[in-house]
């Protein structure tokens, strides 16, 4: 039994959850292509970031897609709510993707930032362990969402000393990097830094919603909160790797960087003043 499965929805809360689940696996699809064909304007060296987004993208494409088929089967229409059949509906499935893009997303940084050598895999080696840590003790943790007995509250608190080790690892590794950088992509390495703020907290959010807001409308926030989470750390950040990893390449006499860059000053009148 989760969450979702303990209420009957009307029609505007169960096609909320449908469409807004929808727009997440859709988004991945696009972004898929985005950033396969944004590749070729990346230096060899830092393109690897590229493929990691697009290894996210497919991932996360499934998963998103699974949910959306089991959120359709699990409810159906009763001539005045959509009520449970014998499927269950469960975000367990969220955390079973996290276990791979959690560790690809944390990587695509140290491609970017060109931490090397030793450094590299000792920081791999603890964004992997750290971050496994935390998705398999909130995945833990999640099963006592409805009664909300002691696991759900200890299982959460481990998971969050994970998250807050991984914050740290992560402010650390950008800001101490950040005098490296070429002087174009450090704007964007502190967005980063704020963008994985922001829409990693989402998710502890969500995971905390059913002590918050106990009805159906809370399981159609807890959705939008899942998929708002999803698009900006996963879509919208690797959007900003792939901005970084161009001005590095373009600082690093790229050509294809150079070319392709479309903030490049084109030089001469801009039409309203030669007219
Ligand atoms: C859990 C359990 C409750 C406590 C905390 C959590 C944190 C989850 C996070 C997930 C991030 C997922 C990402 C996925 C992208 O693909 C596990 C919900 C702190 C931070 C970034």
């Amino acid at each position: 039994m989760n969450f979702e499965n303990e209420f009957g929805y009307n029609v505007i809360q169960y096609t909320l959850v449908s469409h807004v689940l929808t727009l997440g696996y859709a988004v991945m699809a696009a972004g898929l292509v985005y950033f396969l064909l944004t590749m070729s304007g990346i230096a060899p060296r830092y393109r690897l970031a590229s493929v990691l987004s697009a290894v996210v993208m497919i991932s996360a494409f499934f998963e998103l897609w699974v949910l959306s088929q089991r959120w359709s089967e699990a409810f159906a229409w009763n001539g005045s709510a959509f009520v449970n059949t014998d499927t269950l509906f469960s975000n367990g499935y969220r955390y079973m993707n996290w276990s791979i893009d959690v560790p690809v997303l944390l990587i695509q940084l140290l491609v970017v930032l060109g931490v090397t050598g030793r450094r590299f895999h000792r920081t791999w080696a603890l964004f992997v362990a750290a971050g496994l840590a935390m998705i398999y003790t909130g995945y833990a943790g999640q099963f006592y969402e409805v009664d909300r007995s002691l696991p759900f509250w200890i299982w959460g608190l481990v998971s969050t000393v994970f998250f807050l080790f991984l914050l740290a690892l992560v402010a650390r590794l950008i800001f101490g990097n950040l005098g490296r950088l070429p002087r174009a992509a450090r704007g964007p390495a502190r967005s980063v830094w704020w963008l994985i703020l922001v829409s990693w907290m989402l998710y502890p959010g969500a995971y905390l919603m059913p002590a918050m807001w106990e009805s159906a409308d809370g399981v159609v926030a807890r959705q939008i909160t899942y998929t708002l989470a999803d698009i900006t750390s996963k879509v919208i950040y690797g959007v900003l790797i792939g901005v970084i990893a161009r001005k590095v390449s373009a600082a690093e006499n790229c050509q294809a960087a150079i070319e392709e860059d479309v903030a490049q000053p084109r030089g001469g009148l801009t039409s309203a003043t030669s007219s």
